[in-house]
């Protein structure tokens, strides 16, 4: 149950994000709960020791003695871990010599069902205990015997082992470790470098399948060389479905002082969200879809309306067809009578003038407020003399 509630909490988060991603599974190196599904292992894990400076397990700050920088302040401790606990590495020969890359490299193995899922990303919290600047604690040398690296690897049905994550030491110098994204087992001079506050990175996981292989490494061949790594967890991605575009409604002119013009889309889908817009300006608050056709409401505004789509489930848009125009018109003159008096020989004629301008404006009527024309009250009462 704990775990429902939490994977719970988790899709509301995301959701608020604005994303559409699934967590389906996690490792927080918790005592329970950890992973929530499938196996780790790590038959090459060993208990902390030599005072908290060799280690390549489950550990907590209380563990370990981890070296920080003291020059920049930064306490000697990780800072954000989820929970208490985490996996760390350090000097993870665990003082066998001669230190080879047989003997620093340590690996845990996970084996995940991924049956089903696809667009996945793996996500994770990553640190560096060591934050000494210059010159930095992990090598990256021809002199030095292993080179000091983490990374995260993968294989989708016992496949070709692919790139993940990896952080590196910068080329050929000792450097702090910092985030590889090009593979090239050279840390990117133009990354932030791995701190002692734990940070989240995320890699893509290519392909589908039924069993998903996860491996992290750790090659620290020294003591002051400290990393950590807690919250791993895989999310699939939803794909999202570009809203259909329908069209925009409502083009049409009000009587200055009128209510406006009623701006509508012709159709609309549910889980889609529309907004109507002025230029780049959001007029309003998106109206949700129903089905069938909606209404933004009147616009008193003279402008181009048009509407943006966006769907709730990946985030993605369209623009729907076409737009509104929304225009005002001048009140036209108030219609005026013109009478020839009756005589013995011909019946007298009236004549009104800009009779159908004026009521195809303002709609027939004793009471023009309540049609939306003000000021018009000494028209209605010659109106009502004139129809009489
Ligand atoms: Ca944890
Ligand atoms: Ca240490
Ligand atoms: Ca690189
Ligand atoms: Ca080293």
């Amino acid at each position: 149950m704990r775990k429902k509630i939490t994977l719970l909490i988790m899709s509301c988060l995301f959701y608020m994000n604005g994303y559409s991603q699934t967590p389906f599974w996690s490792d927080s190196f918790e005592d329970t709960g950890s992973p929530t599904s499938g196996t780790r292992s790590a038959p090459s894990a060993f208990a902390v020791n030599n005072n908290g400076s060799r280690v390549f397990n489950i550990a907590s700050n209380a563990d370990l003695s981890i070296v920080g920088d003291a020059a920049q302040g930064v306490t000697y401790s990780y800072i954000g871990a989820d929970g208490t606990k985490f996996w760390a590495g350090e000097d993870t020969d665990n003082g066998v010599t001669p230190v080879t890359i047989a003997n620093v490299l340590k690996t845990v193995t996970w084996t995940i069902d991924i049956s089903g899922k696809s667009n996945i990303k793996l996500k994770g919290l990553f640190a560096a205990g060591n934050t000494t600047n210059t010159p930095g604690a992990y090598e990256n040398t021809s002199t030095s015997a292993t080179i000091d690296y983490m990374s995260m690897q993968y294989s989708i049905n016992g496949g070709p082992i692919q790139d993940l994550l990896n952080f590196y030491p910068l080329a050929n110098v000792s450097s702090r470790l910092y985030p590889d994204a090009d593979f090239d087992k050279n840390g990117d001079p133009a990354a932030t470098p791995l701190s002692n506050t734990f940070t989240e990175f995320i890699g893509n996981i290519n392909g589908t399948g039924t069993t998903l292989t996860l491996y992290m490494n750790m090659a620290m061949s020294g003591s002051a060389e400290e990393v950590a790594v807690d919250n791993l967890r895989l999310v699939e991605i939803a794909s999202c479905v570009s809203p259909t575009a329908y069209n925009v409604t409502g083009t049409n002119s009000y009587c200055a002082g009128g209510s406006g013009v009623a701006v509508g889309l012709s159709n609309s889908e549910t889980g889609v969200t529309y907004q109507l817009k002025n230029g780049t300006t959001d007029i309003g608050t998106p109206v949700a879809g129903t089905g069938s056709s909606i209404s933004f409401g009147n616009q008193i505004t003279a402008a181009t309306y048009t509407v943006v789509a966006t769907r709730t489930v990946g985030g993605c848009t369209n623009n729907m067809n076409g737009s509104a125009i929304v225009t005002i018109t001048s009140p036209p003159a108030v219609p005026t009578v013109s009478t020839t008096p009756a005589t013995c020989s011909a019946n007298g004629t009236a004549s009104i003038a800009n009779y159908s301008a004026y009521f195809g404006c303002f709609g027939f009527g004793y009471n023009s407020t309540a049609i939306g024309c003000t000021g018009c009250t000494d028209c209605i009462d010659n109106c009502g003399y004139m129809l009489g």
